[in-house]
């Protein structure tokens, strides 16, 4: 009896885990590149490029433009309107293939602050959502792992109704090695 219970509770975190890591790599994180196969330049509408998706926690935006030609700087809501960062630079990056993180929900303000490209276009936002849940419930982990069925213990009408007493007293204790195992 307490040998059973005992693996049940340490079977049940781990199925608790798989459960975990299945939600986790459903709700995948996206890789969006900006302005698509333009990249980060001149010309292309980025807020056009900015409406096509929408962003959630823990996606990824990639800057792609020639290093030193452009650069990209996250900013407050002011400095993206007046394209003028001074003092409202959050983070900034130049390395030509820049990889930010949308971490948390929120709205992000992204310019570029060589001269003039701000004004010229290079400028957009995006609304940052919460992570949206797995489109449906992971299956329920097969009963017969969960639950063995207990090794037989002879034969006849007495030791059948032994073995109802003891699934009997089997499903609540494995119940609560379940609960116990969910808690830890
Ligand atoms: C974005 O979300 C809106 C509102 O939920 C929806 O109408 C639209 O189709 C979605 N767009 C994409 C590209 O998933
Ligand atoms: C930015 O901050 C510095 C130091 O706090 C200040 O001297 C400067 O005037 C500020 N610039 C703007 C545009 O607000
Ligand atoms: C942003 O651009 C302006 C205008 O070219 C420049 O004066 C300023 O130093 C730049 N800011 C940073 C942090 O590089
Ligand atoms: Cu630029």
């Amino acid at each position: 009896m307490a040998a059973k219970a005992a693996s049940l509770s340490s079977t049940a975190p781990a199925a608790a885990l798989l459960l975990l890591l299945a939600a986790a790599g459903l709700a995948g994180a996206t890789e969006y590149t900006v302005g698509d196969s333009e990249g980060w330049t001149i010309g292309p509408s980025y807020l056009a490029w900015s409406q096509k998706y929408n962003f959630t926690a823990g996606d990824t935006l990639v800057f792609n433009y020639v290093q030193r030609q452009h650069d990209v700087f996250r900013v407050t809501q002011d400095a993206f309107q007046t394209c003028d960062p001074a003092n409202k630079t959050m983070q900034r990056w130049a390395s030509g293939h820049d990889v930010v993180e949308l971490a948390a929900p929120g709205i992000y303000y992204f310019i570029c602050n060589v001269s003039g490209h701000c004004l010229g276009g290079m400028k957009f936002s995006v609304a940052v959502g919460e992570p949206l849940p797995p489109p449906s419930p992971p299956p329920p982990p097969p009963r017969a792992s969960l639950f063995p069925p207990p090794p037989p213990v002879g034969s006849g009408a007495a030791s059948l109704t032994r073995r109802r007493w003891m699934q009997a007293l089997v499903m609540p204790v494995s119940c609560l090695g379940l609960i116990i195992g969910m808690l830890i």
